[in-house]
């Protein structure tokens, strides 16, 4: 018909990228950090056949020190049972932050397949392991009162993060992530950084795989460690990124952080030097239904 474009699509819940696989880790849901409304806008553009939740889904550790549970993050749940009712394989790998879910390894929750890792065949016929990665994380593994501490410290870095962010968005400056450059920039956080990947490579070997797709440091990155293909798909509190393989194999990362919006700030990458109007998240009080199933299950 003369005059319409076919090409415009004028549901805009239709998604928009169609991949063979998903893997997304380190929601942190539960907690300040998470970025709820980028991962729901991510969501709502992929489609995939399997959908791996590859650890730090729900963070059972902050939970138990303070409830939080705004809207957005059960909008989150609801839409990945939901994919998995439309017919996607949703595998959650639990990991250290959520722990609790451990206990339900082999079992399936609304569609959601719990396994303690995986292994996945891409459609070019590698085989990669996934798992969260904390298991490999030496600080997590010999002093866990150090991860618990270092945690706390993290948390705080976010909050700095956010009210400096929130400065700089009425100043129309544009994101920065103040713990993504306190990683890189601290020694010794590099080489820790190192050690863990190439533990999880080593793994991945021992287990006859050509790569590892692990989540846990909260950076993403592609590369080649001693002939294994270390994937990472970063996070959702800093990075904004998930790994997917498209239809003929190929992995790549998607990186969303250029569209980082914590409420009132500018995106990263194409910051206009417009003032955004600052609203705080407000957080809903947590569902009772909600609150009794976690303390059932902690
Ligand atoms: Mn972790």
């Amino acid at each position: 018909m003369p005059g319409m474009s076919p090409s415009i699509d004028p549901q805009a819940d239709e998604p928009t990228l169609s991949v063979r696989t998903v893997w997304i880790s380190d929601l942190h849901l539960g907690t300040p950090g998470c970025q709820a409304q980028a991962l729901l806008d991510f969501l709502r553009d992929v489609e995939c056949e399997t959908l791996y939740l590859v650890g730090d889904i729900i963070d059972g550790w902050q939970l138990r020190r303070s409830w939080y549970w705004p809207q957005a993050h059960n909008d989150v749940v609801q839409k990945l049972l939901r994919k998995a009712r439309k017919g996607t394989r949703v595998i959650f790998i639990p990991g250290n932050h959520d722990e609790f879910a451990r206990k339900y390894v082999a079992h399936n929750f609304g569609g959601v397949d719990v396994m303690d890792e995986a292994i996945h065949v891409t459609a070019d016929g590698r085989k990669l392991w996934i798992t969260h990665g904390d298991l490999y994380d030496g600080v997590i593994q010999c002093a866990r009162w150090l991860a618990i501490a270092g945690d706390l410290a993290y948390e705080f870095t976010l909050k700095v993060n956010r009210w400096f962010n929130r400065v700089r968005a009425k100043c129309g400056l544009p994101y920065w992530s103040l713990s993504r450059y306190l990683k890189h920039k601290v020694k010794r956080a590099v080489s820790y950084i190192n050690e863990f990947e190439n533990a999880v490579a080593r793994e991945a070997k021992k287990r006859g795989a050509q790569g590892v797709v692990c989540g846990h440091i909260h950076h993403a990155e592609i590369r080649e460690i001693d002939g294994v293909l270390y994937c990472n798909d970063g996070d959702w509190v800093e990075s904004l990124t998930a790994l997917v393989e498209h239809h003929d194999g190929r992995l790549e990362i998607i990186d969303r952080g250029e569209f980082a919006a914590l409420p009132g700030m500018l995106p990263a990458a194409k910051a206009a030097p417009v003032r955004l109007p600052v609203v705080l998240p407000q957080p809903a009080p947590a569902p009772a239904a909600v609150r009794a199933f976690y303390e059932t299950i902690s």
